[in-house]
């Protein structure tokens, strides 16, 4: 697809050279071409009959630890076996070329980090990291505790993943970070997010209200589509590398 079939017309380019502050907000589709699945992505195999949005709940842990957290191993093995593919490694170029840049994720698979990005927000925060599912405070198994979920060294509750769950705050201090970003932006993007979950899906209207032009990279329309100034309708790994691109030549 050309450029200006992905939407990236000349205006979009010079107000993106032109950009003092870029401030991304990325989703599952970002990851998708890495072979992570989206959340809307039907589960395979085991996890087929279970629908994510109920098995990322602490009701669902409370209730079943053990399904709970072997739901996480098997999503930890997909994301250790994938690799950042053409979109993540084109928002590294992005931060490069742009003297302000925050890239605020919800995704948790790191895929942002290992690409190389440095100003990252992981909003929902790592699903490589685990934590007491009592105190809070980040924790590892203790080496060959197969424990099916193992008990947290300090204090014997159970381990559970470092993530923001469905009903649980995001971390107070990285959600006011990302909206101080949303806020002082000149060009807000979102990419690979179906916009439909909050507080995270509330950033590119805040950075609307306060006079960045909205961009939006995703194959579907999503709720936040026709707020867009530009839509550029494609998958992350192939319009973000050629919106890149645009920044570079001349
Ligand atoms: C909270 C970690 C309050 C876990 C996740 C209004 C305000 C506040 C809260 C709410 C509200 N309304 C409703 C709520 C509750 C809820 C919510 O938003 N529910 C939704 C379903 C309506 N929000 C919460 O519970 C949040 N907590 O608000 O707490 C509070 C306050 C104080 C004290 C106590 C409580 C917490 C939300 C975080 C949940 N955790 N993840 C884990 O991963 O296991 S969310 C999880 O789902 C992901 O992290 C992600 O954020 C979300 C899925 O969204 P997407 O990333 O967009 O993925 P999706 O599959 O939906 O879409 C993929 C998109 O990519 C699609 O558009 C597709 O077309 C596109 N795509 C596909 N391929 C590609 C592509 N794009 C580009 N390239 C491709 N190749």
């Amino acid at each position: 697809m050309s450029d200006a079939g992905m939407g990236i017309t000349n205006a979009l380019t010079s107000v993106l050279r032109g950009a003092r502050g870029v401030t991304v907000l990325t989703g599952s589709g970002v990851s998708a071409e890495s072979g992570v699945p989206t959340f809307r992505d039907a589960q395979t195999g085991l996890w087929a009959r279970y629908e994510p949005q109920e098995l990322a709940t602490p009701e669902a842990f409370e209730r079943d630890p053990r399904l709970v957290w072997e739901w996480y191993q098997w999503r930890r093995d997909l994301v250790r076996q994938a690799e950042p593919n053409p979109g993540h490694r084109a928002l590294v170029e992005f931060e490069r070329r742009v003297p302000t840049f925050l890239l605020a994720t919800q995704n948790v698979d790191g895929l942002h980090r290992r690409a190389g990005s440095e100003n990252v927000l992981e909003l929902h925060g790592n699903i490589m990291r685990s934590k007491c599912s009592v105190e809070g405070v980040e924790a590892e198994p203790r080496t060959g505790d197969e424990s099916v979920p193992p008990p947290c060294p300090g204090c014997g509750a159970f381990l559970r993943p470092d993530v923001v769950w469905f009903g649980e705050a995001l971390p107070e201090d990285v959600f006011a970070a990302a909206s101080e970003a949303a806020r002082n932006c000149d060009v807000f993007l979102s990419v690979g997010t179906s916009s439909l979950v909050y507080p995270a899906a509330s950033l590119p209207s805040e950075a609307a209200r306060s006079g960045a032009m909205l961009v939006e990279v995703n194959p579907d329309d999503t709720p936040l589509t026709p707020h867009a100034d530009y839509t550029l309708r494609g998958r992350a790994g192939e319009v973000l590398p050629v919106l890149v691109d645009a920044l570079r030549t001349p």
